[in-house]
C-alpha cells in the first residue's frame, strides 16, 4: 500500500519509466500517463494508476513530473492543460535549454502553477542507485523544498538555484564535458582500429589515461580560468598546436576522416596567432566566444 504523498508522471519513456518505477518503490501513489498508453502496462504491474488522458493525471497529485523527448513536447501538452495545473508543482525534467526552462518557467507564473526544472545527470539503470543526481532550478525555492524528499526518491538533489534556467545551464554543461569525450573515444578507437588492434585491449589504458588526465587538466583548468592566469610550465599552446598537425597527419595516413578534430586546430592556430603561445590549454575556453 503507498504510504507516501501522490506524485503524477507524464512520459514514460525509458526515463520515466524509471522515475515512475523508482517512486513506486519509494511507497508513492503514481499516477501515470503517456500518449502511446500500451508504455503504462508494467508500471500498472508494479502498482502505478494508469490514467487515460494527460489532465486526470495531472488532477490526481500535487505534484507532477514531465519527462518527454523535448520542451516543445512538454508545452504541446501543458499549455491546453493550465487550468488543470493551476495551484500544482510541475517538475520537468525533460532536456532542453536555458531559455527553454525560462520561457516554461514564465507560462507557468502566469498561469499560476509552480515551475521547477530539472537535468537527470543519469541513464535509465542508474535512477535511484548511488552516484545518479538531478539537478533543479526554480523561482520557488519553498515548493522544491516541500517536494524534495519525494524527489529524492528518484536520486540525490542537487539544488542550483532560482533562476529557472540554471539546471538546463549546469547539465547541458556537465554533458557537453561528456560529448566532448565521446568525440575523443570514438577518434581513438578508429586510430588504433585502423591496425587492427581490438578495442578490449586498448581500452583500460585508454580509460587510465583519461582519468589520469581528467584529474590535471578539469581543476587546473579551473584555478587558471578563475583566476585568470593561464601561463604554463606544464604544455603550452606553441607546443599542442605543432603536435596537434601530427593527428591530422595519423588520421589521413590511416584513411580516417579529419572533420572531428579539425576544429580544434583552427582553434590551437588562432589562439597563438593572437599571442597566446605560452599559455595553457585553458585559454582556450576564452576563444570560443561568439564577437
Ligand atoms: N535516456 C537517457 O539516458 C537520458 C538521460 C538524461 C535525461 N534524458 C532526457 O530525458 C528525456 C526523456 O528521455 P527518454 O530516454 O525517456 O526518451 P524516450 O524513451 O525516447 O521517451 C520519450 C517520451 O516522450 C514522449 N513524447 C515524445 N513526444 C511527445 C509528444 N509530442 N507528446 C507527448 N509525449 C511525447 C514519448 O511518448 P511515446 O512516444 O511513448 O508516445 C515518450 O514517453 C529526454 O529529454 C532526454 O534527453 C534521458
Amino acid at each position: 500500500m503507498p504510504t507516501q504523498s501522490p506524485v503524477t508522471v507524464l512520459g514514460l519513456g525509458l526515463m520515466g519509466s524509471a522515475l515512475a518505477a523508482a517512486l513506486l518503490k519509494a511507497g508513492h501513489a503514481t499516477t501515470v500517463w503517456n500518449r502511446t498508453a500500451a508504455k503504462t502496462g508494467p508500471l500498472a504491474a508494479q502498482g502505478a494508476t494508469p490514467a487515460v488522458t494527460a489532465k486526470d493525471a495531472i488532477e490526481a497529485a500535487p505534484l507532477v513530473i514531465v519527462c518527454l523527448t523535448t520542451n516543445d513536447n512538454v508545452r504541446a501538452l501543458l499549455e491546453p492543460e493550465a487550468t488543470a495545473l493551476k495551484g500544482r508543482t510541475v517538475v520537468n525534467l525533460t532536456n532542453g535549454s536555458p531559455a527553454q526552462a525560462r520561457e516554461l518557467a514564465d507560462w507557468a507564473a502566469a498561469h499560476g502553477i509552480t515551475y521547477i526544472d530539472g537535468g537527470i545527470m543519469a541513464v535509465p539503470q542508474m535512477i535511484a542507485t548511488p552516484g545518479a543526481y538531478i539537478l533543479y532550478s526554480g523561482r520557488d525555492e519553498a515548493a522544491f523544498a516541500t517536494h524534495r524528499e519525494t524527489l529524492s526518491a528518484l536520486a540525490d538533489t542537487k539544488w542550483v538555484g532560482t533562476d529557472p534556467g540554471l539546471a538546463a545551464l549546469y547539465d547541458l554543461s556537465l554533458l557537453t564535458g561528456m560529448y566532448g569525450m565521446v568525440m575523443g573515444v570514438s577518434q581513438a578507437y578508429a586510430l588504433i582500429g585502423s591496425e587492427g588492434i581490438p578495442a578490449r585491449e586498448f581500452a583500460p589504458l585508454l580509460t587510465d589515461f583519461i582519468v589520469a588526465m581528467t584529474h590535471g587538466l578539469v581543476p587546473g583548468g579551473a584555478e587558471a580560468l578563475d583566476s585568470g592566469r593561464h601561463l604554463t610550465d606544464v604544455s603550452n599552446l606553441a607546443m599542442n598546436r605543432q603536435a596537434f598537425a601530427n593527428f591530422t597527419s595519423a588520421f589521413n595516413e590511416q584513411g580516417l576522416r579529419t572533420d572531428l578534430f579539425d576544429p580544434l586546430q583552427d582553434l590551437l592556430d588562432r589562439a597563438v596567432e593572437q599571442g597566446h603561445g605560452a599559455d595553457g590549454l585553458s585559454r582556450l575556453a576564452l576563444l570560443l566566444k561568439k564577437d
